[in-house]
């Protein structure tokens, strides 16, 4: 384990899910998976900004969970 919790950004493209209930149910239950700090929807640019811990896996598992609750977000970038 690293001595800081280092927090990295990410931005993922988000297609659909951009109502108001899906953006809670994005925000609160992102916020629950393991190495997300912080996770917020953009709706004006359909993104979603990540604070995560660099790793790519918990990146996916965003990705994932959007899917299931049927739509669809790709990684645009991080750093
Ligand atoms: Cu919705």
């Amino acid at each position: 384990m690293s001595s800081t919790a280092e927090s990295k950004h990410a931005i993922l493209d988000l297609t659909g899910g951009t109502c108001t209930s899906c953006v809670i149910a994005i925000e609160h239950l992102g916020r629950r998976i393991q190495g997300i700090s912080e996770i917020t929807v953009d709706r004006a640019t359909s993104t979603i900004q990540i604070a995560y811990d660099g790793n790519r896996e918990a990146l996916d598992k965003v990705c994932d969970f959007v899917n299931r609750i049927g739509y669809s977000a790709e990684v645009r970038a991080t750093d």
